[in-house]
């Protein structure tokens, strides 16, 4: 950063402030993880700081969850942000506020933030038809059918009387910001994004919506309510008191000095955000960072692609400084990461375990053994020493600014040189021995040497390394007879960090052990926690949900057309892909059969063995074989088999229907817009003939998610869906009686 701060001895920053549609994972604790190490370093500088984090409870997104979850948007929002803030509680993050954009504060704020922005003329109401991505709660440009390019969902068309915000009246302006304050955000693949889109033009933005109620409602105007990234962003300044009588905070905090964010809502950050300040004649934060994403199974962790890890398996298996230093150390700050169970051991082992930890235990173990536990006096240096003193002073000169930079992989790879080179001194030394050439005086001289300046050196890396293993170091600094780390660090201690504070004659603590090394079952415990942990959610999802028959295309499936009992002809018939794909999609689903496209059930059929599938991952549910059809079964033509490999290629998808219309002009095609967890779609299907439209909503079906898409009556479709198909009948959709999570796959 290269702004002077208006207030130097203060900082301010904040995480994105998270929706509660979906439980905290990895991802969200590596934004707030990265914030609380910046806050505890500069606390431990001196420098008053203020950390703020919390929860984004409004909008359509929500509104929509708290429906498929059967309850209230507020009862669903309170249960989700309790668990956010139980985490952050339970890694020990220090926070010093967590605001939830459902209270009475940020209420206040936000109505006053959008009449001072009406006030000072840039907002007029004007009407909005277009597309909207409920995924990201942005507004999208382009024809009814595009997809978001942010998230590749399909859009939905919204139309609607809104107010509007006079956007492009700031293009300039930003522009100009960004010149002048290069520092403003970063990495540069950010700031270069985000620079093209402004010069691309900016477009007057929506800020209210009227087609739901979820939300805080325009002042003045109620049946508008506060579009949901004006609420949201807000939350940096009403949690500091912005728009109450008790300002004093956002007087002395703001403005901020780091947004902290995943890489995906820098437009709203650094675009949306300074607007709507600049237009409000607020001053802009100082900058924008934004974190790289955390994948896991090639994707970005997420809830919705389901490759979700949780950060309480992590830290009940290895501790939460074990993961805080993992995501720092091997995430170039920026960039994409990869999580793995395997790198997360293999760092545990080879930095935490056999690394600081193992040169802690020795050289305490040592003091305790050799000088009954107090710091002896080092005498004069020699060379060794020497060299050992000036990689410790360069760490205290390189760790700030790298650490400052937000590089933190950078600031802790050249940390641990000096753990190695400490540990390399040792060796070299091994005071631990006494060489047959040397007198007992000059043996314990060299042993008072060694191990006054390799204690020395630890502390210089704990001093150093605190904001990032807190917990270590905290009980390092016991056993080096230096108290409470805590009030070192509330006493600022990092700022007079220098080589030589440790004394001789201090007495220290007991050793104890730091990071004992992981077995090789330190995976798979992780492993099953994470099994266990998604078993649980899906036998608590399934207890709630009441399976009506439409929901279960199985045994007893009834045609919801026709209401015809399916039992006696299901066996029969194949579980077909449906609609979009193939020669004609306007043909009806039973004679419109796709035999060419390999699918698994229908290679298990629906009569016969049941589909071997992972315990957690319920597939089917078992099917009882009707004596008819297993009489018919060895009539039905046997398709061409199949290897396994030909089988992995087609993407089997669990989907849910979000919306479901008819196309204008075919009567049997139906427009679907699925959702299957990590992204939404559009997909088309020849079913309108069999299906009310209206009674597809929620249901969750099979979808063939890896078809190249088509385009049909001008609309694109991705994907089609899989229904049994039965000759001279209606199609019946494949669905679960048991609970799936979306995008779960079937294999
Ligand atoms: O976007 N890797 O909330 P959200 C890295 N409510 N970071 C990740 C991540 C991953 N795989 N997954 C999540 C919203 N994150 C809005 C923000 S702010 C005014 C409103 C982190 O619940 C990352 O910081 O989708 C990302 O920006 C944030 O969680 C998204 O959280």
């Amino acid at each position: 950063m290269t702004e002077t701060s208006p207030h130097p001895n203060r900082f301010y920053l904040t995480t994105p402030i998270y929706y509660v549609n979906a439980r905290p994972h990895l991802g969200h604790a590596y934004s707030t993880i990265v914030c609380d190490a910046i806050a505890r370093r500069k606390r431990a500088l001196g420098i008053e700081t203020w950390f703020l984090t919390g929860t984004d409870e409004h909008g359509q997104k929500i509104e929509r969850s708290a429906k498929l979850a059967g309850c209230t948007p507020q009862e669903f929002a309170t249960q989700v942000a309790a668990e956010f803030r139980g985490l952050w509680d339970r890694l020990g993050l220090t926070y010093d506020d967590f605001i939830r954009t459902t209270e009475e504060r940020h209420r206040r704020g936000v109505q006053k933030l959008f009449a001072t922005l009406r006030d000072r003329g840039f907002i007029y109401k004007g009407s909005y038809t277009g597309q909207y991505c409920v995924s990201d709660e942005a507004y999208v440009d382009g024809p009814p059918g595009t997809p978001c390019p942010d998230c590749g969902r399909p859009t939905e068309t919204v139309s609607e009387e809104n107010y509007f915000f006079k956007l492009s009246a700031f293009e300039r302006r930003l522009l100009e910001f960004y010149e002048a304050n290069p520092g403003f955000m970063a990495p540069e693949s950010t700031r270069r994004e985000v620079i093209s889109f402004v010069r691309s033009g900016l477009k007057d933005l929506s800020v209210s919506r009227t087609s739901f109620s979820w939300g805080i409602p325009v002042p003045g105007d109620e049946k508008h309510v506060v579009y949901v990234w004006l609420d949201a962003l807000a939350n940096y300044i009403t949690a500091l008191g912005y728009g109450s009588e008790d300002d004093e905070k956002f007087r002395k905090f703001w403005p901020a000095d780091i947004h902290l964010i995943g890489k995906e809502i820098s437009r709203f950050h650094c675009v949306y955000w300074p607007a709507f300040l600049m237009a409000a004649g607020i001053p802009v934060p100082r900058s924008v960072r934004a974190n790289g994403w955390l994948l896991f199974d090639q994707g970005k962790m997420s809830k919705s692609r389901g490759n979700i890890v949780r950060a309480e398996t992590v830290q009940d298996v290895l501790g939460a400084d074990t993961l805080r230093y993992f995501l720092l150390r091997e995430i170039p700050f920026g960039q994409d990461g990869n999580f793995s169970f395997d790198a997360l051991v293999q760092r545990y082992n080879g930095d935490l375990a056999n690394g600081y930890g193992n040169l802690v235990s020795r050289v305490v173990n040592m003091v305790h053994k050799y000088f009954a536990g107090e710091v002896p006096e080092a005498g004069a240096e020699t060379q060794a020493e020497a060299a050992l003193r000036a990689s410790a002073v360069g760490a205290i000169a390189s760790f700030g600014p790298a650490f400052d930079e937000l590089d933190f992989s950078e600031a802790l790879k050249n940390l641990w040189l000096l753990v190695a080179g400490t540990d390399g001194y040792l060796t070299a030394n091994a005071p631990w021995k006494k060489p047959v050439d040397r007198t007992d005086a000059d043996h314990r001289k060299l042993q008072a040497r060694v191990l006054a300046t390799a204690a020395e050196a630890i502390r210089i890396i704990t001093a150093l390394v605190f904001p990032i293993l807190p917990d270590a170091a905290a009980k390092v600094w016991q056993q080096l007879g230096q108290g409470e780390l805590a009030d070192a660090a509330g006493n600022g201690f990092l700022k007079d960090l220098a080589w030589g504070g440790l004394k001789p004659g201090t007495k220290f603590g007991e050793p104890a052990p730091l990071f004992p090394r992981a077995e090789k079952d330190a995976i798979e415990r992780m492993q099953n926690l994470e099994d266990q942990n998604n078993r649980t959610a899906v036998e608590a999802a399934s207890k709630d949900e009441i399976v009506a028959p439409s929901h279960a295309p199985a045994a007893t499936s009834v045609n919801p057309t026709t209401g015809t009992d399916k039992t006696s002809v299901r066996a029969h018939q194949k579980l077909t892909p449906t609609a979009a794909g193939p020669a004609n999609p306007e043909q009806p689903l039973n004679t419109a059969k796709v035999d060419q496209v390999p699918t698994p059930l229908a290679s298990s059929r629906l009569n016969s063995t049941p589909v071997p599938a992972p315990a957690e991952a319920p597939l089917a549910p078992p099917v009882t074989p009707a004596p008819a059809a297993q009489g018919q079964e060895a009539a039905t033509p046997q398709t061409q088999q199949i290897t396994i490999d030909d089988f992995a290629k087609v993407d089997l998808c669990v989907a849910q229907i979000l919306v479901a219309e008819r196309v204008p002009k075919a009567d049997k095609l139906l427009r679907l817009e699925v959702d299957l967890g990590y992204e939404k779609r559009q997909i088309l299907a020849g079913i309108a003939q069999y299906y009310e439209p209206e009674k597809l909503i929620g249901r969750k079906i099979v979808i063939v998610a890896n078809l190249a898409p088509r385009k049909m009556r001008g609309l694109v479709s991705n994907g089609m869906l899989l229904a049994a198909s039965l000759e001279g009948g209606a199609p019946v959709l494949a669905g679960f009686l048991e609970e799936v999570p979306l995008g779960a796959r079937l294999k």
